[in-house]
């Protein structure tokens, strides 16, 4: 039981995931073989200059995304499930941030939640600001409803060379945290891969949950390897048991 020597129940709990804890619900990973990143470059549909440059390709990309996301095969698996648990279990506090554009994890059942790379669901307006809840496709001939622009609606994702969202909440939370878990996620995009060291230099357990080992692999104090439906749930029994007693 090495996690019941590093941690307490009332040690807060920061997790970090990535696209593979969504590759068991059916939705592609981004770097593995048949990722997304291998049928398109991230700078004709991931950056602010895409979209300036060519909005229907960009658009067209995150409207097939989105409908995928819309699919009813598409639902939350064990591991989204076991997290959303988790929140009601530790006594710590769970603050989990995703990479991730899905929803998955809020119907799940995870509540205290940051999408740090925005989310698929949401529409943003790119002259105003205004965010809407979307599940159709955008569409450059669209108006904004708020400040009648038209052409400069867009997902609400942050793209390759923007700011990630909610920085400074979860700055404080590393620097917070007693236990650190990064899962489903290869450690190649910055600054969510820095995290495991902002939280180790600030004195927490560090564990990585994925199927092989990350780039950032070394900086863990611990890692664990396999599906995401097996070594999530798992991981979060022996929470519950070092909650329990
Ligand atoms: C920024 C939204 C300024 C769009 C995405 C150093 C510091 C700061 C920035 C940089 C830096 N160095 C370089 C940069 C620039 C850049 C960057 O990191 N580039 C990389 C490519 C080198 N970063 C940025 O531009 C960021 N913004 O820097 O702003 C700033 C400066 C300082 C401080 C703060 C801000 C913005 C990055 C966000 C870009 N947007 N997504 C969209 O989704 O379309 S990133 C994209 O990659 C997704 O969000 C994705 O989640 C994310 C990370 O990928 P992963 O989730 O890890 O997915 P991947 O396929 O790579 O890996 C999947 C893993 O799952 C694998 O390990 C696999 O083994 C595992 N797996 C597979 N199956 C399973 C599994 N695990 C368990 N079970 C399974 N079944």
């Amino acid at each position: 039981m090495r996690l019941r020597e590093h941690i307490s129940p009332s040690d807060p709990i920061v997790i970090l995931t990535g696209a593979g804890i969504s590759k068991e619900s059916g939705l592609q990973t981004f770097r593995d073989p048949d990722g997304v990143w291998a049928k398109h470059k991230i700078e004709d549909v991931a950056t602010p200059q895409a979209f300036a440059t060519n909005p229907d390709a960009v658009l067209g990309f995150y409207n097939l995304r989105r409908a995928q996301m819309g699919d009813p095969e598409i639902q939350p698996n064990a591991a989204h499930a076991a997290l959303g648990a988790l929140e009601g279990i530790w006594p710590g506090g769970v603050l989990l941030v995703t990479q991730n554009i899905d929803d998955l994890h809020a119907r799940g059942g995870s509540r205290n939640l940051i999408h740090m790379h925005g989310e698929l669901a949401k529409t943003r307006c790119n002259a105003c600001g205004d965010l809407t809840e979307g599940v159709g496709d955008i569409e450059t001939a669209m108006v904004c409803g708020k400040c009648s622009v038209t052409g400069t609606l867009r997902p609400h994702v942050v793209w390759f060379g923007e700011m990630p969202l909610e920085m400074d909440r979860i700055g404080g939370a590393l620097a917070n945290c007693g236990l650190f878990v990064s899962i489903g996620t290869s450690g190649n995009v910055y600054p969510a891969a820095g995290f495991v060291e902002e939280a180790r230099n600030h004195g927490a357990y560090t564990v990585e949950l994925n199927l092989e080992e990350s780039l950032g692999a070394s900086l863990f104090q611990e890692g664990r390897y396999g599906p995401a439906t097996e070594i999530v749930p798992a991981f979060v029994n022996e929470l519950q048991a070092l909650a329990q007693n």
